[in-house]
Order: structure tokens, then C-alpha cells, then sequence
């Protein structure tokens, strides 16, 4: 027997889709949201994982049995509804379904997630579960959306991805937070960046990325911090600090304008006010951190110049800005051993971070990187790192040495400030932190 050809199944759809099929029957297949009844007509709120449809139960359209089966429905049961779209003002999304056939898969268990309130640790043991409410739902399609802009942004400005490893022998950002690995008892780690890796594509391609869960072993509690998380990571040859933080300032810019233009409908089930987004445009302020330093002081906070800025010091920082804040040249103590040293001042370093608005604290951080192999192999002795396993690193150095930079973006610390997020867990579909593995 031929199968049905895709054409042959335009009746089957998604909620997404239902304006297209006014006044034709369609099928749905999704799970329930929750049922009303009354006498001989019933609603069933219909989810299907593009969005929420009430179909119309009536017992004379299916029929006496089916108007039995429906009344047994269980929230998140699992359905196929048959039916004729009808235009509806007051419906959301603007269409209804008058249910023509119902078939019942599965009569869910009681569900664990009501729509009372639950705390934070229930929510997060039923992750699984939690992904499916509409809250969930909305954020989960503003990363889809925001990790797209990255990639298109990037790929149609000539930036090429090259995936770089997860298993490595190397630190890049700092010993202290590294997983360990066994591998086949040699000592690996998790990679905390794809930075290093990406240096030597630059030096192969010109403008590259890497994109893909990097590790670290946060010990630290805090609502910023993950011990997986997604970045984004350009690197471009032939690049300083200030082309670095016009091409960080304008993947920023982008990631905003994409989302106000494709996600609306999500950032308003957030209640997300989108007039902060709608102000943010390029060039971002720029301030260096000793003059970042100076505002600490000037509000009072009590901070050595060469001290690391806590997530309480960048919302003091950032604070006067409607813009995100590229902070610019720290203090090479503080920063990874690959950071070009200032010529102008070598206590400092050419990094930079951007500080997001609205007090979400660091997004990016990168900087243009140490291009002298003397240098580098001083500044690596400095930090105690193995030179051997670096050898392939310095010979970026030996073959053909250029200016460039790069920055990594969390993705996680990303959707939190377009969502208005307070906690990074709600971020990433299921959240890894000092205190939780599962589910
Ligand atoms: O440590 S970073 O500041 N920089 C790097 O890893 C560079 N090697 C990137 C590069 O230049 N290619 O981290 C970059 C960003 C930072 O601004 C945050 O947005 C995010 O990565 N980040 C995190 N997000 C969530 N949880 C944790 N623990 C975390 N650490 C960094």
C-alpha cells in the first residue's frame, strides 16, 4: 500500500497554523490543557506545543460515545481533535475548533503541576513537566529565537562555525573551575571555552564561531551562575579591541531588534516591559574599569581598584546607563593568562564585558588576545599552566602572529535579561547548578 503523500495530509496541522484553514476541516494532535462541561457541549483547551485552541465538544457532532470519552479527559491527556476552524474574536489566537472527532490516547495520571502556585525546588524536580506550561513555553521560544539571530547574524556576516571540543587537556578561563574527566587515565577536563581552539580556526578561516555548552565548576550559588551553559564564542584575525567591542556591540543590538520583531506574543506572556528593549541601540556607552571604579566609589561602595566586580558592583556600574555598558581594560591580574597586556599600560589588559541593562550584570566577555609568544609563554609560567600541553596554542604565535579578538556571550544570562528573568534556571530547558543534577 503507497503511503499518503504529505500533500494528501493537509488536513493535518498545527494551532500555530490554523489561520490558514478558516472554514476547513483540520486535525490537531496535542495534549489537554484543561476541559469545561456542561450538558450536551463541552470545551477542551487543546495544546499542541505551537499554542492553545479551544475546541468546541459538542455530543450531537461526536457523537454519544466520544462525548463520553471527553468528559474523562485528565489535564495533559493525550488527544487527536478533528474538526472546522472557525474565526472567533474572542477566542486566543483568534480561531476556534467545532469538534467534529476525538481520539483518546492515553488518560494522563494526575498531573503534579496545577495552576496553583508551586515553589521554585518543586517546579525544578518536575523540570520535564514544568517545560510544557505556557510561561516555560515562552522562554524556551525566545532562546530558539535568540540563538537563531546569533547564528544568522553571524553566518551573514562571514563568520564560519567551526565546533570545537568538549573534552580538552586545557584551562582557558583559570584552573579553579574545571570538571575533571577520566580519560583513559589521563587527566581531561569539560572546556570551559571553545576560545583557544577558535584562535587557531581564525588563524585558518579569518572570522569564525564555536557554539556549545562549556563547563565550569561553579561553587557559587547565585542566580547568574550555571555549571552548564551555552556560549557563543566569535573570533576574528586580524581584529583589536575596539573592532571587537563593534562587533560584540552590534550582535547585542541584533539579538534585541530580531526578538521585539518575532517574539512579541512570548515576551508578553512574560509581561516582559519592552521599552527598555525597544531603547537599546549602537553604538553602546563605553567606559574603561578604572573610571568603572570611580562610579563604585562615587556611590559609596567600598572596592579596591584591581578587585573583581561582583554582580551587586555591575548594577552599580551599569545602573545610570538605558544601554547595555561595554566595560573596557582591567587589570591583567584578574584575567585569563591570554589577554593582550595594554601597551599603554601594562597593568592592564585588553578585555572588555558588556554589562546588560536593567542590573542583569555581565552578558559578554572577551578582549583582544596576546599575539607575542614571549609574552604568552610569561604570562602562562605566571599562572602555573603546563607549557606542553599549550604547545599547539603557542604556535599560533610561530606561524604567521596577527592582531585578534573575540568575546563569549552566555546565552543563558542572554534570555534572562530579554525575558526579565530573575534567576538564570528558568533559562535552559534543564538548568545544571552546584546543587542540582536531576532531572
Ligand atoms: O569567562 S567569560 O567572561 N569569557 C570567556 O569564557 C572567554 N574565553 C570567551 C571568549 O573570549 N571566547 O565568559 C563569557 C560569558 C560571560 O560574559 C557570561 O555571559 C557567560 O559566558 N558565563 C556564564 N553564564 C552562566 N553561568 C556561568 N557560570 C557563566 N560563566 C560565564
Amino acid at each position: 500500500m503507497a503511503l499518503p503523500r504529505i500533500e494528501d495530509m493537509a488536513e493535518l496541522t498545527t494551532i500555530a497554523q490554523l489561520c490558514q484553514y478558516s472554514g476547513k476541516t483540520v486535525r490537531l494532535q496535542g495534549w489537554v490543557y484543561n476541559t469545561r462541561s456542561g450538558g450536551k457541549i463541552g470545551f477542551l483547551m487543546l495544546r499542541d506545543g505551537t499554542g492553545i485552541v479551544q475546541c468546541v465538544m459538542s455530543r450531537d457532532d461526536i457523537g454519544e460515545e466520544k462525548f463520553r470519552a471527553f468528559k474523562t479527559l485528565t489535564q495533559e491527556s493525550s488527544v487527536t481533535v478533528d474538526g472546522e476552524v472557525r474565526a472567533d474574536q474572542r477566542a486566543s489566537g483568534g480561531y476556534e475548533l467545532l469538534a467534529s472527532a476525538l481520539t483518546v490516547h492515553q488518560i494522563a495520571a494526575e498531573y503534579p503541576i496545577s495552576p496553583k502556585e508551586h515553589g521554585a525546588a518543586f517546579l525544578l524536580d518536575h523540570r520535564h513537566l514544568w517545560l510544557r506550561s505556557r510561561r516555560q513555553h515562552a522562554i524556551m521560544l525566545i532562546r530558539h529565537e535568540i540563538i537563531r539571530a546569533c547564528r544568522d547574524f553571524l553566518d551573514d556576516n562571514g563568520f564560519i562555525l567551526i565546533d570545537t571540543p568538549i573534552i580538552t587537556p586545557n584551562a582557558v578561563e583559570g584552573t579553579t573551575t574545571l570538571f575533571k574527566i577520566d580519560y583513559f587515565d589521563r587527566l581531561a577536563y569539560l572546556t570551559q571555552s571553545g576560545q583557544l581552539y577558535n584562535e587557531a580556526n581564525a588563524m585558518a578561516f579569518g572570522k569564525v564561531y564555536c557554539f556549545g555548552p562549556t563547563f565550569r565548576s561553579e561553587k557559587s550559588k547565585t542566580r547568574r551562575h550555571l555549571t552548564e551553559f551555552w556560549m557563543l564564542e566569535p573570533e576574528m584575525a586580524y581584529c583589536d579591541l575596539e573592532l571587537d567591542m563593534v562587533w560584540a556591540e552590534k550582535l547585542v543590538a541584533g539579538i534585541v531588534e530580531r526578538v521585539l520583531e518575532r517574539r512579541r506574543p512570548q515576551l508578553e506572556v512574560l509581561e516582559r516591559d519592552t521599552a527598555p528593549l525597544e531603547a537599546i541601540k549602537t553604538p553602546f556607552p563605553r567606559m574603561s574599569y578604572t573610571a568603572a571604579v570611580e562610579v563604585l566609589h562615587k556611590a559609596g561602595v567600598d572596592f579596591e581598584w584591581g578587585g573583581d566586580f561582583g554582580g551587586g558592583d555591575e548594577t552599580v556600574i551599569s545602573e545610570k546607563f538605558d544601554q547595555p555598558l561595554l566595560v573596557h581594560r582591567f587589570p591583567a591580574a584578574i584575567k585569563a593568562f591570554y589577554m593582550k597586556l595594554d601597551g599603554d599600560d601594562p597593568r592592564l589588559a585588553l578585555g572588555m564585558d558588556i554589562l546588560a541593562p536593567e542590573g542583569y550584570g555581565e552578558i559578554v566577555g572577551g578582549g583582544q588576545r596576546e599575539e607575542d609568544p614571549d609574552i604568552l609563554l610569561r604570562r602562562m609560567r605566571e599562572e602555573n599552566l603546563d607549557e606542553a600541553d599549550y604547545q599547539w596554542y603557542l604556535d599560533l604565535r610561530r606561524y604567521g602572529s596577527v592582531p585578534h579578538a573575540g568575546f563569549g556571550l552566555g546565552i543563558e544570562r542572554v534570555v534572562a535579561w530579554i525575558c526579565g528573568l530573575s534567576h538564570v534556571r528558568e533559562t535552559i530547558a534543564y538548568p545544571r547548578m552546584l546543587n542540582r543534577l536531576e532531572p
